[in-house]
């Protein structure tokens, strides 16, 4: 009874503060019970004002309208840029992730489709373990050094060059070398066996720990011919092998919207990049955060002799 009352006296209250701009008080007293139903029904509807959809925008009155708009008006005179509306509303695309064996068609270009193939669970995973170790253990790996825009440095991880002639990139060159691990002539052939493509040129690379990478790059060098078609065997700790595409002209060298494609590779798993792929794409391994074993990878490619890279 009391509790009803309480609430009697507040609906009372509130109903007093609401019309007060109207002088018209009302006594808690008054109320009965119907009366007081529906008044609370329109108090809260007053209070909670018209639906948002229902507000309409050209309810001011006139005279104050023009009056903002000149103040608004001749501040935006001032500070006005033209903001094309396509490029206000882009967004960052989700990169698309490619974990399962197929053929996929990255892009279309005027330089053709790019495309990738992956076969996870190429070397079957107990094979790839003995061959990890051997290969950790019996490639003459060195740290080779590149030039940079700011001088030599050192890279991020031990490579080694298998062909009959030389390999230049970022501005040094990996010695012509024909002296061909028997593992690693045998792979080539499989997967030759497989694919169908020939090669005639491996780098191997290790990365040793997450510290370890290679940044964004194609692998577009002019003794790769036209199109090249390289096939990427991992072995050991999985990486990430992350995929954008060059951007348009007209985004001046700006990456930041371009379509992104990423792809785990773990032991055993080959990755063909065939057609337009190193073309119109760049791909890296980034270091990673977190603790990460020793990766191989060993990416065959066809070296056209007589061209200079
Ligand atoms: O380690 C990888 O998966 C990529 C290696 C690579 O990009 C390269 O050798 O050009």
């Amino acid at each position: 009874m009391e509790q009803r009352k309480r609430k009697q006296r507040g609906v009372s209250v509130r109903l007093i503060r609401c019309n007060r701009s109207r002088n018209f008080h009302v006594k808690s007293g008054d109320l009965t019970s119907m009366e007081d139903k529906r008044r609370r029904a329109r108090v809260q509807g007053v209070w909670s004002g018209p639906p948002r959809s229902t507000q309409r925008p050209d309810t001011q009155p006139l005279a104050s309208k023009s009056q903002t708009w000149n103040k608004e008006q001749s501040s935006l005179d001032k500070n006005f840029v033209y903001r094309d509306p396509a490029e206000v509303n882009r967004r960052v695309p989700d990169p698309r992730v490619i974990n399962s064996a197929g053929t996929f068609e990255i892009s279309s270009s005027p330089a053709g489709v790019s495309r990738l193939r992956l076969f996870p669970s190429f070397i079957d995973p107990r094979e790839a373990n003995w061959m990890f170790d051997q290969l950790r253990r019996e490639i003459p790996w060195s740290q080779k050094t590149n030039m940079g825009p700011d001088g030599p440095y050192q890279q991020p991880r031990l490579t080694c060059w298998y062909g009959e002639v030389p390999y230049t990139y970022s501005r040094s060159t990996l010695q012509a070398n024909s002296h061909w691990h028997p593992l690693l002539t045998m792979l080539k052939d499989h997967i030759e066996e497989v694919t169908g493509y020939t090669f005639n040129s491996l780098l191997c690379n290790l990365y040793r720990n997450d510290k370890d990478s290679i940044d964004w790059h194609s692998d577009d060098e002019a003794a790769l011919g036209i199109n090249p078609v390289i096939a990427s065997l991992s072995l050991g700790e999985t990486r990430h092998f992350q995929m954008r595409r060059k951007p348009l002209p007209e985004d001046h060298g700006d990456f930041t919207y371009v379509e992104r494609v990423h792809v785990p590779l773990d032991h055993g798993t080959l990755l063909l990049m065939e057609g337009a792929t190193q073309e119109d794409w760049q791909h890296r391994v980034p270091k990673e955060y977190h603790d990460r074993k020793p990766r191989i990878n060993l990416t065959f490619r066809t070296m056209y002799p007589g061209t200079t890279s």
